[in-house]
């Protein structure tokens, strides 16, 4: 099995996650984001939306970071990170839809401005961090009333629904705005609970 991605990739890291959760590990292929290899025509033959990860498994290839970790999970042994009983797996896939819908374009903008552009000499666009942020925020909300009374997002079991928060959790967290998750006791308690796992500082480290 080959996972095609960057170490510092969100999407690249859920897959990671997965499969460290799972204790399993796959061959590692270095997409060179900075080098733009996710638009080589080589890569694009392979994923036509040329972005990471990329997952080749027995002949079998596929891509989009949340399917791919539902497919290895059905796929390989290891701890269940798909609830089995219904309403508990219709909560994990409704976070999951969360996630991607109203938390991590929003997130991502802040952590683009707020991280990625300083670190290439570029000054933050404070407006769209100003609105991301109420954006966030207001995510952060919802799932922090969720996690009042429930460990984990998809009920008290660990999913795949933690794992598609985590990696855009972790970047927030190393910007000023950091503080939308520690003002927050349930997501604060929360991220400690899931940000300590083997899995994740495997991942991340
Ligand atoms: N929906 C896709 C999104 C993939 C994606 O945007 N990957 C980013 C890295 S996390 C990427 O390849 N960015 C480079 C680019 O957009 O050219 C997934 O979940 O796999």
């Amino acid at each position: 099995m080959k996972v095609h991605g960057h170490p510092m990739s969100t999407c690249t890291r859920k897959v990671l996650t997965t499969l460290a959760e799972k204790g399993h590990e796959a061959q590692f292929v270095l997409v060179d984001l900075m080098k733009g290899e996710q638009k080589s025509p080589q890569y694009m033959a392979k994923h036509p939306f040329g972005v990471i990860p990329f997952l080749e498994d027995d002949g079998f290839t596929m891509y989009e970071s949340r399917a791919i970790s539902r497919y290895l999970d059905a796929k390989l042994s290891g701890p269940k990170l798909v609830p089995s009983d219904l309403p508990s797996l219709g909560r994990m896939e409704q976070w999951m839809s969360v996630e991607q819908s109203y938390f991590s374009p929003h997130c991502m903008t802040i952590v683009m401005e707020m991280f990625f552009k300083p670190m290439r000499g570029g000054k933050p666009d404070l407006d769209k961090v100003s609105k991301a942020r109420d954006e966030t925020a207001k995510a952060l909300d919802v799932v922090d009333r969720a996690l009042m009374t429930q460990g984990h997002l998809a009920g008290d079991i660990f999913s795949l629904a933690d794992i598609c928060w985590m990696p855009y959790l972790q970047y927030l967290s190393a910007t000023p705005h950091g503080t939308l998750i520690t003002e927050r006791p349930h997501v604060k308690s929360w991220w400690q609970r899931i940000s300590t796992r083997p899995s994740w500082k495997k991942v991340s480290g």
